[in-house]
């Protein structure tokens, strides 16, 4: 009488047995990163990472937030303030190099573990956009305010308005214009600073903040505010971020396209570099323009690389804040 419901409890033990040992699906990527991610997370093993060489102030800041028990967000934002407050970080917020028609105009994005995202573009007389940035993810039901209308939003919360234009600066794009008058020299200024972080709890988030490419056309925005080419942060799976000349960056989706190539089984580096290849390039010889990614997964590995050489990204991990040298698709 009672055979039967033994029998089944064998069958259900034996197939259970198998389930485990056997017929276990294997992971999606995204799963087993997450798996790791946990035992980081048990480990408590903040990381930061970020472009250029004011990288390292940027993540001393970061890190120290970190260490006080501070979230990625909270840490990204602290970081990348402290270069845009550095009037001699000529890249990014006050002390940018102002575009050709004299107008220092800022760009920037954040990015949260859930995937909440806030930027400004086209940003004029206020020094911290990575701050309003935030305030857009967090206060409004939009990502993206330009222009006058974030400059309004940014006065309304209480930012104070200053000129960004330094004695500096101003002498740096008044020689420009003088050069401009005999040929059309080059200038490659693209040191936006982006910074990815993990912290305590596991959890990541990412920014990204910038005067954009030295004496751009008035009214150009880069990459640096668009999510998805300028940065992307899943935290399933990993962020990514950029730094270079924004059009090509937007081109392939850059930081968007890494994570995603995360997500399918690459790890950073490898994502790193595919999205690389994708930069149309017009010959086999190197581009005459600067591209990189800094790219990190839940895992806490990290990725880095550039199209030309020249990029040096700074990682602050375990107690040690190093600047290395990225290395480059065309040499
Ligand atoms: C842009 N990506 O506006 C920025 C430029 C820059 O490091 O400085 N990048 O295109």
């Amino acid at each position: 009488m009672h055979s039967l419901p033994r029998r089944n409890f064998l069958k259900k033990f034996v197939l259970s047995i198998a389930g485990i040992f056997i017929i276990r699906p294997k992971l999606s990527y995204s799963a087993e990163a997450a798996v790791i991610g946990k035992k980081l997370r048990l480990r408590k093993t903040p990381l930061v990472l970020s472009t250029w060489q004011h990288g390292m102030a940027a993540n001393d800041a970061a890190y120290k937030a970190l260490q006080h028990g501070k979230s990625a967000l909270d840490a990204v934002e602290t970081g990348v303030k402290v270069s845009e407050n550095d009037p001699n970080v000529m890249s990014v917020g006050y002390g940018g190099l102002p575009d050709r028609s004299g107008f220092v105009t800022l760009d920037a994005s954040i990015m949260d573990c859930h995937g909440n995202a806030g930027a400004v573009a086209f940003l004029q007389g206020y020094k911290n956009p990575i701050s309003i940035a935030r305030r857009v993810m967090e206060k409004t039901e939009h990502i993206l305010l330009v222009g006058q209308g974030a400059e309004n939003f940014a006065a309304s919360e209480g930012f104070k308005k200053q000129n960004l234009l330094t004695p500096e600066a101003e002498t740096k794009w008044k020689l420009w214009l003088e050069k401009q008058k005999k040929s059309s020299p080059k200038v490659e200024n693209h040191d936006t600073i982006s910074m990815l972080a993990i912290d305590s709890d596991g959890m990541l988030a990412g920014a990204c903040t910038t005067s954009g490419l030295a004496f751009k056309m008035h009214g150009r925005v880069g990459d640096s505010p668009i999510i998805g080419a300028g940065l992307f942060v899943d935290n399933e799976v990993g962020a990514a971020a950029a730094t270079g000349v924004g059009e090509e960056c937007i081109k392939i989706c850059g930081s968007f396209l890494i994570v995603e190539l995360m997500r399918q089984g690459r790890n950073p580096q490898d994502a790193c570099w595919e999205a690389l290849r994708r930069v149309k390039v017009k010959s086999d010889a190197p581009p005459n323009f600067q591209l990189a990614f800094i790219a990190l997964n839940y895992a806490g590995e990290i990725g880095a690389a550039c199209l030309i050489p020249g990029f040096q990204y700074a990682l602050y991990y375990r107690g040690e804040n190093r600047l290395i040298d990225a290395e480059s698709l065309y040499k």
